[in-house]
């Protein structure tokens, strides 16, 4: 990964190698901790964090669902984080804030372990590759299902949730695909292994909805916002495994890969990027780079004084 300078570590601005814990740390563990992937990008009027309090706000959703009481409110992220993105001389990032139980007291119910809090900042080009948000990928349905509410917390970002995420990533890559689609556990199609999914059928957009064992994605909210703006019908509803081969375009929207047109899933070819898919990407890619004055108030502008020195 390409290092920065700094790192903000509970209330402090650590030099990036410096910023360490101690191995017995909770979060090591047992995966307690929850985090965001925030993607800043270079405006004509600064840096902009994309819809950086929505950010926010899902973290502090995600403690509160793990019971990690935070120590900083989300004001004092945000500012920190702007600080952060100065102090590293950036113009476009990553964003990373994580909380998690540090070192203290081990076993499940630790209370007293503390709760620390990072926020990392760095350069990370596109997730799937910049051939990828052109041509597309192939993807792969996982053999793995997506958790279940009934055993975890879909709607949560939580670090050990991941290693379902990771299994099936890993499968598809060691399969030879890009990425991989998660499934429920009665087939409903639900997501990537880092991305919401969208797929066209008969000219609409189809995603499963908000309370599908799905993560509640910033950019799928922010391109259902752009479709519909742009006139294209969408509906949230379940998804059958069958209407993903069926579909006419499909792609995937999130924060680190952005929007990443699926050419081919399980060996049915979907083929090039379809007219929709690329209509929206653009437009999606305008909003993110503040071309687009109604999505201004999605861009949480970080005011440049002067480089920071300390
Ligand atoms: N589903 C999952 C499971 C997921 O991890 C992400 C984001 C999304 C959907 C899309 O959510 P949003 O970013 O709010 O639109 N995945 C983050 C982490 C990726 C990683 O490998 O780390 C991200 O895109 O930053």
């Amino acid at each position: 990964m390409e290092k920065s300078e700094w790192i903000w570590m509970n209330g402090e601005f650590v030099a990036w190698d410096d910023a360490k814990v101690h191995v017995l740390s909770h979060g090591l563990h047992y995966g307690t901790g929850v985090f965001e992937g925030i993607r800043c990008y270079e405006t004509d009027r600064g840096p902009a964090i994309f819809r950086h309090r929505e950010h926010l706000e899902r973290l502090e959703n995600s403690a509160e669902l793990y019971y990690l009481p935070l120590p900083y409110g989300a004001d004092e992220l945000r500012g920190a984080t702007h600080e952060l993105i100065r102090r590293n001389g950036l113009r476009s990032c990553y964003i990373r804030p994580l909380a998690f139980r540090g070192y203290g007291e081990m076993g499940l119910y630790a209370k007293s372990a503390p709760v620390d809090v990072i926020v990392a900042v760095w350069s990370w080009g596109a997730y799937l590759g910049d051939e990828a948000k052109r041509r597309g990928v192939r993807a792969k349905v996982s053999s793995w299902r997506r958790i279940s509410p009934t055993g975890l917390i879909p709607h949560a970002k939580a670090s050990g949730q991941y290693l379902n995420s990771i299994l099936a990533k890993t499968e598809a890559a060691n399969a030879g695909y890009e990425e991989a689609i998660l499934l429920d556990e009665v087939g409903g199609v639900c997501e990537g292994s880092g991305e919401n999914l969208f797929v066209v059928r008969e000219g609409t957009l189809v995603t499963p909805g908000h309370t599908a064992s799905i993560l509640d994605g910033i950019s799928r909210k922010s391109v259902i916002q752009i479709a519909e703006d742009l006139g294209y019908p969408v509906v949230e509803r379940d998804i059958a495994r069958s209407e993903l081969y069926l579909a006419e375009e499909a792609f995937l929207v999130g924060t680190a890969a952005e929007l990443v047109p699926i050419r081919e899933i399980d060996d049915h070819p979907l083929g090039e990027p379809g007219e929709i898919t690329r209509v929206i990407q653009a437009r999606y890619e305008d909003a993110l780079h503040g071309r687009v004055d109604e999505y201004l108030e999605w861009l949480d502008v970080v005011e440049q004084p002067s480089k920071v020195t300390t």
